[in-house]
């Protein structure tokens, strides 16, 4: 199978974490894609040009991170990494979704920081900033969650990715300040697929 990424998208990121924490690194090969970029050859590949997505050996194809993950974490008929969103009284939902909102808010403002300054919207820099601040004062107080701390799941990779990515993209500071957040995330750094999948710096 293909998974075409780019190195830096946490959605890419945390289908890739998924390829490592499942033992499919023979059978997932990673293509780094263009994206955005006019008349990219990656969009005869993926029309809508996004990333990650799945070429599967039988040639179907699967654009968007959730299923990506649904599909490669059920190949062994062991799923364990996308739980049911009504684990524990729908407390896994609640985490889950919560570490894509960080990812997604932090992606709005990242992408906005791309464009050129003069086009640049302060209302949407400044809403996406307040909406990270609010949701790591969140983080802080949800961290201790056994859901959060025990075995590695999808809320726990988003939650790293989106961290990372903020950090990456200068939103705010994200940890700082926050001392449950920083002790959780330093363990979820030592993990070989969180560690294996961190952007390039610079
Ligand atoms: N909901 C999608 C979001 C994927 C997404 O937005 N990917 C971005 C990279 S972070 C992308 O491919 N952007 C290229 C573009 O907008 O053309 C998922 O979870 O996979």
């Amino acid at each position: 199978m293909k998974l075409y990424c780019t190195l830096t998208s946490p959605y890419a990121r945390v289908a890739r974490m998924v390829v490592i924490e499942k033992g499919l690194s023979d059978r997932v090969e990673i293509v780094k894609a263009q994206t955005r970029t006019e008349s990219s050859p990656y969009y005869k590949v993926n029309p809508s040009g996004r990333v990650p997505f799945l070429v599967r050996d039988d040639g179907q194809t699967m654009e968007d991170s959730q299923l990506i993950c649904t599909y490669l974490d059920g190949l062994d008929g062991r799923p364990r990494l996308m739980l049911p969103f009504s684990q524990q009284d729908w407390a896994y939902g609640r985490l889950e979704t919560y570490a894509r909102s960080l990812v997604d808010g932090v992606a709005v403002y990242i992408r906005e920081m791309r464009r050129p300054e003069n086009e640049r919207s302060p209302t949407i820099l400044r809403h996406e900033t307040e909406r990270a601040v609010r949701l790591a004062d969140y983080w802080e107080r949800q961290i201790g969650h056994p859901l959060m701390q025990g075995p590695v799941n999808m809320a726990q990779m988003l939650l790293i990715a989106g961290l990372d990515f903020g950090a990456a993209g200068k939103i705010a500071e994200l940890e700082k300040g926050r001392p449950k957040l920083v002790i959780w995330a330093r363990r979820l750094r030592e993990m070989a697929c969180v560690r294996a999948t961190a952007a390039p710096s610079g």
